[in-house]
Formats: C-alpha cells, sequence, structure tokens
C-alpha cells in the first residue's frame, strides 16, 4: 500500500458525533475550512485531511487504510468487528475514549412483560440493528432466541407485533419510555473513541500522528478536569482535599495579616458536582470558583 504523505481523519459528515468531533478536532488547534463541500478538507496549520462520511462507514475506511484515524462510537466498531463485514477491523486500535456520544444497547421489553430470568427468552424474537453484537450477547448467555434485524424505529416492533423485545442504543431512556417499554439490561456501554490503523503510515506521518494525539489527549484531559479556588480556615484544609476528587497539590497563599484563612487554588481531575461545593461550605469555604480548562500540557 503507498505510503501517505498527510494523516487524513474520517469523521461523521451529520449527525449527533459530527459538531462534537469537529469542535475537538479545534480544540486541538486544527483549522479547516469547511465553506466548501469537498471529500477531503485540507487542515491549513497541521498535515492532516478532514473527510465527512457516514458514521457506518468510518471503521470500514480506517481498516483498509483510506484514513489513518476516525471518530466512531464504540458502539458502531462493535457490530462491524461482530458481523466481521468489513475485512481488517480486528487491526484497527481505539487510541483514546473521547468522552461524548454517551450511549449503551441494552436490551428492552415491554412494560406489561413478566420476565423471571433471563431463560425465558429463549424462544423470543428480538428486533434490533446490532444483530452481531445482539448474537455474541445472546450465545455468551445461552440463549436462543430470534433476531429480527431493522435499520431504524427499532423500538416500535413490539407494538407491531414483529418482535417481544428489542436491542436498541439508549441514552436518556425516553424514546423506551415514550414507546412502552421497559429497559431490562445493557449489553455494553458506549461513547465516541479515536480509531486508528497503522497501514499506510510513513515514517513522517507517524510523527504527526504522535504530535497530534499528544494535543487529543490535551483537550481530553482538560474537558475531564475543572480549575477550583476558594477561601478557606487553614485548619480544614485536610477535609477540603478529601472532598474534591481527584484533587492535585494545590497552591495554598496566606490571605491577609492572620494564618487561620488561606486561598486554595487547584485542579480537580473528576467533575464537580454542587453537592461537592456544599461540602466545602459546609467546612468553612468561602468565595469558590470553578473555572474550565482549556488545555493540559503534562
Ligand atoms: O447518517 P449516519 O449514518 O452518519 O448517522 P446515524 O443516523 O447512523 O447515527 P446518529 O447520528 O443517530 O448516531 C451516531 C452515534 O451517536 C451512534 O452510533 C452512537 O454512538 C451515538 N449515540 C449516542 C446515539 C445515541 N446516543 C442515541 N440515543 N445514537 C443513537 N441514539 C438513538 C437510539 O437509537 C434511539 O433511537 O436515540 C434513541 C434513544 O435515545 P434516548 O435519549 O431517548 O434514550
Ligand atoms: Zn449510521
Amino acid at each position: 500500500m503507498e505510503k501517505a504523505h498527510r494523516l487524513k481523519i474520517a469523521v461523521q459528515k451529520s449527525g449527533r458525533l459530527a459538531e462534537k468531533s469537529v469542535s475537538l478536532l479545534a480544540k486541538c488547534g486544527l483549522d479547516f475550512d469547511l465553506k466548501h463541500s469537498r471529500l477531503f478538507h485540507e487542515c491549513k496549520d497541521f498535515p492532516i485531511d478532514l473527510m465527512f462520511v457516514r458514521d457506518d462507514d468510518i471503521p470500514e475506511y480506517v481498516a483498509d487504510g483510506v484514513c489513518q484515524l476516525g471518530i466512531v462510537g464504540e458502539n458502531v466498531l462493535k457490530e462491524k468487528q461482530a458481523v466481521k463485514k468489513v475485512g481488517g477491523t480486528d487491526a484497527i486500535r481505539v487510541l483514546a475514549k473521547l468522552g461524548f456520544g454517551k450511549c449503551r444497547l441494552s436490551l428492552a421489553i415491554p412494560e406489561e412483560s413478566n420476565l423471571s430470568g433471563m431463560s425465558d427468552m429463549n424462544g423470543w424474537t428480538i428486533a434490533t440493528s446490532y444483530p452481531g453484537s445482539l448474537k455474541q450477547f445472546l450465545d455468551l448467555n445461552k440463549i436462543d432466541a430470534k433476531i429480527v434485524e431493522l435499520s431504524g424505529s427499532v423500538e416500535i416492533a413490539p407494538k407491531l407485533n414483529i418482535s417481544d423485545a428489542v436491542c436498541d442504543l439508549v441514552s436518556t431512556g425516553g424514546t423506551l419510555k415514550s414507546n412502552g417499554l421497559r429497559e431490562l439490561m445493557a449489553i455494553f456501554e458506549s461513547e465516541a473513541v479515536m480509531i486508528f490503523t497503522e497501514k499506510s503510515l510513513s515514517a513522517s506521518t507517524t510523527l504527526d500522528l504522535e504530535r497530534f494525539m499528544r494535543r487529543v489527549d490535551g483537550v481530553i484531559r482538560a474537558n475531564q478536569s475543572k480549575y477550583i479556588m476558594m477561601n478557606a480556615p487553614k485548619k480544614a484544609l485536610d477535609e477540603i482535599r478529601r472532598i474534591i476528587p481527584g484533587m492535585e497539590e494545590p497552591s495554598i497563599m496566606p490571605l491577609g495579616a492572620g494564618d487561620e484563612r488561606i486561598a486554595i487554588h487547584a485542579v480537580a481531575r473528576e467533575a464537580l458536582f454542587w453537592d461537592t461545593l456544599e461540602s466545602l461550605k459546609a467546612v468553612g469555604a468561602s468565595s469558590i470558583l470553578v473555572l474550565p480548562i482549556e488545555k493540559i500540557v503534562p
């Protein structure tokens, strides 16, 4: 295979992952001119080209080495690998979980269905757009059910008497609920991932890839972290360290002439929820500020 001189990355053209994928690349400092409807969009200041495609085709483009990188839901990758329709998808590596497009592939049944155990599903019909993943699950759990493959609107299948149950992606659960279905269990969790193949990678594109992935890691770390500042009684410091999840060694400055109160500045590696901030207030912290972080370079 001919070696590429520039990296190519496949991204969903329109849909749930499209905007966040482009926004991730922009946060990595990549500047694309997206005004024209071309297949490839050249990045002006980094040797990488963007290719907009349907999400279902992304594993294939990467497996074939047409693109060395792609942003796709784990659910799509797992399904392609399960049905083995795309040769070479086993050689695809997941370089990073990207923290968006989160959902789960779940089994759901009509509210009124009685199910005392998984074995009750023997002989059932299950509608899904994920036949490969569902078959793996059924085989693993030794359930002998029939799979009906539908390309969309899976949630209406029980009402139409096409199936006894469904296996579909769920995020809020609203779609299942409004169709009278109840979620039984998740087969797997999914989020958008950066996938990669070393096919067609040259020595120079290997270096570009390392540079690109360092930027992606920096953006993911920053998205997961917050910068927190507060004033607090000095004696509450140990307590505060316990309250803030993943707090790194904070900067501590004395406040005023006495040494009873201090200012604390720190990076928190996990989400800071309201109850965390309320716990900080309860131990005497005040003027608490939580700020987003744009980039983290270790
Ligand atoms: O046109 P193209 O083929 O590129 O896009 P698509 O229509 O196949 O996919 P799209 O844009 O709908 O989804 C792209 C990816 O987003 C999926 O492959 C998942 O990785 C991810 N994702 C995250 C979801 C959901 N959440 C999601 N909720 N994909 C689909 N859904 C659907 C689900 O199928 C169901 O119909 O939303 C409904 C359930 O949502 P809730 O919130 O009611 O539970
Ligand atoms: Zn699709």
